[in-house]
């Protein structure tokens, strides 16, 4: 007698189904439930660092400033194609240009930074009160400037160069005590499988690559990988070009969590997905990937206590570099610029762009020393400061950290008496920072409180009060 099978093919396979269904709708319940970036405390998955969401942020919300660094092939053209300038960013060249990627390709043995010192460029950025660097590992035309194991598309197979640019400042970084940190592009004009954009406009945001998953799983997260475990603990992983057609939130959150798996300290940006509100940068909602928001070339209008945030910004008008672009920001504006960034509860994130041969543009570099010299005086008033408890002063700005005001001063006032908005709490004194004395300035008023100052402002660009209440 023949036994009736328990389930016929076609059943088994459709359990088979509605498992593997249930199985799925697991992991996505389980991705979505470890990445929502929640502002409350949350646990990293991994046994031995085990860090609530506040920890973990803890040395990014204390930095405050950092050194952003755009390099790569773009900076063998330096914004001119076959004797035409070409508009728009240095870094998008390509894109502006419509060099076709055969073409594109011969910039790389054209790149042999010979003049690079990453022991240089470290020392600049902590010279100049940063904490920590973001260099491009990898931008939208996907050049790699690491060895990477899985492309030849990168400085040691492409370049005469062939030295691992990331490997020698992830030394200069250790030896300094500065935090690396890596940009990376999704978008990428150069792989067959991510080039949504075909030539002649590789940003076609509206076309998809039907590859595009194989380059996320093959490429992509291959790479990601090296960063990460090759290069030591790094700071942040600064994902950009996440506009794309191809790009999802689940993308995105199956990446941050595949990201977090391998280094589950690492603080990962907004754009790992689609929560990002245009340049503007900040995340639509707490239901996207990603720790802190972005705002690009911009500062929020108004402080955003609680959210973090960092902006990123140029000295002139290009990311990569551009040889003719002299339209460079003043001192004065940079230095304002990161003081109304903390001011608000922001990070400032102030890009170079370095030259082929290796160099830091002069006027860039002159920049840095000038902020560093500001900083040296007044890094007190920036790192681990808190948003403006005095709104936005008439004469400046204002940051905290815990009883105490810091007074960015840009407009001294003319008649000696600085007016300080209304506070909560008594003023128990004041001072000025650059005063290594801290001699007691006179202080009237009860809710409205005014400081009497020197005629003589301390620094021209933005000179520090400290205002110390009372604690209570
Ligand atoms: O790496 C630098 C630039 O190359 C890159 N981001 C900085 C840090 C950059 N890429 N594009 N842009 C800057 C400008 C592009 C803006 C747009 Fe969009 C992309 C307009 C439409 C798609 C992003 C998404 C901004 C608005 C919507």
């Amino acid at each position: 007698m023949q036994l009736e099978p328990v389930m016929t093919k076609k059943q088994s396979r459709q359990w088979l189904v509605i498992g593997a269904t249930v199985v799925s709708l697991l992991i996505a319940l389980f991705i979505l439930a470890s990445c929502t970036s929640s502002q409350e405390a949350r646990l990293s998955s991994s046994k031995d660092q085990v860090l609530t969401q506040d920890e973990r942020m803890d040395w990014w919300r204390d930095a405050r400033f950092g050194l952003f660094i755009h390099w790569g092939l773009y900076a063998v053209p330096a914004g001119t194609y076959k004797g035409e300038r070409v508009n728009g960013i240095g870094e998008w060249i390509m894109n502006s240009a419509k060099i076709p990627v055969e073409e594109y390709e011969k910039f790389a043995g054209q790149f042999n930074p010979v003049g690079f010192n990453a022991d240089q460029w470290v020392r600049l950025a902590k010279n100049a009160g940063m904490k920590y660097i973001v260099i491009t590992s990898k931008h939208h035309d996907g050049f790699c400037l690491w060895d990477s194991k899985v492309t030849d598309w990168d400085i040691m197979d492409a370049t005469p160069f062939k030295r691992d640019i990331l490997k020698e400042l992830a030394a200069a970084c250790k030896k300094h005590g500065v935090k690396l940190c890596f940009y990376h592009s999704i978008m990428d004009w150069h792989h067959p499988d991510a080039q949504a954009p075909f030539y002649p406009n590789y940003n076609d945001t509206s076309k998809s690559n039907p590859n595009f998953d194989r380059y996320v799983e093959s490429y992509l997260k291959p790479q990601l990988a090296e960063l990460v475990t090759n290069y030591g603990p790094l700071g942040v992983l600064w994902f950009d070009g996440e506009w794309i057609k191809d790009w999802t939130e689940p993308k995105g959150k199956d990446l941050y969590a595949y990201v977090r798996s391998l280094q589950p300290s690492i603080i990962i940006n907004n754009r790992v997905g689609k929560g990002r509100k245009g340049m503007e940068g900040l995340s639509a909602g707490d239901e996207y990937a990603g720790d802190f928001g972005t705002p690009e070339q911009q500062v929020p209008p108004e402080g955003l206590p609680g959210v973090d945030w960092e902006t990123c910004m140029t000295m002139n008008d290009t990311w990569g570099y551009k040889s003719y672009d002299e339209n460079w920001k003043s001192t004065e504006t940079l230095i304002r610029t990161l003081a109304d960034v903390a001011s608000k509860g922001g990070n400032f994130l102030l890009n170079v762009g370095p030259m082929p041969e290796g160099l830091i543009p002069p006027a860039s570099e002159e920049r840095l020393k000038e902020m560093g010299q500001w900083m040296a005086v007044n890094r007190e008033s920036i790192y681990g400061t808190t948003a403006s408890v005095l709104g936005r002063p008439d004469w400046g700005r204002c940051t905290v950290k815990g009883n105490r005001l810091y007074l960015h001063v840009f407009d001294w006032p003319t008649d000696g008496t600085l007016e300080v908005p209304p506070i909560k709490g008594e003023v128990e004194k004041a001072y000025l920072l650059a005063d290594k004395k801290r001699a007691s300035l006179p202080v009237t008023g009860g809710a409205n409180v005014t400081i009497s100052v020197p005629a003589q402002a301390p620094d021209a660009v933005d000179s520090v009060v400290v205002l110390v209440l009372k604690n209570q």
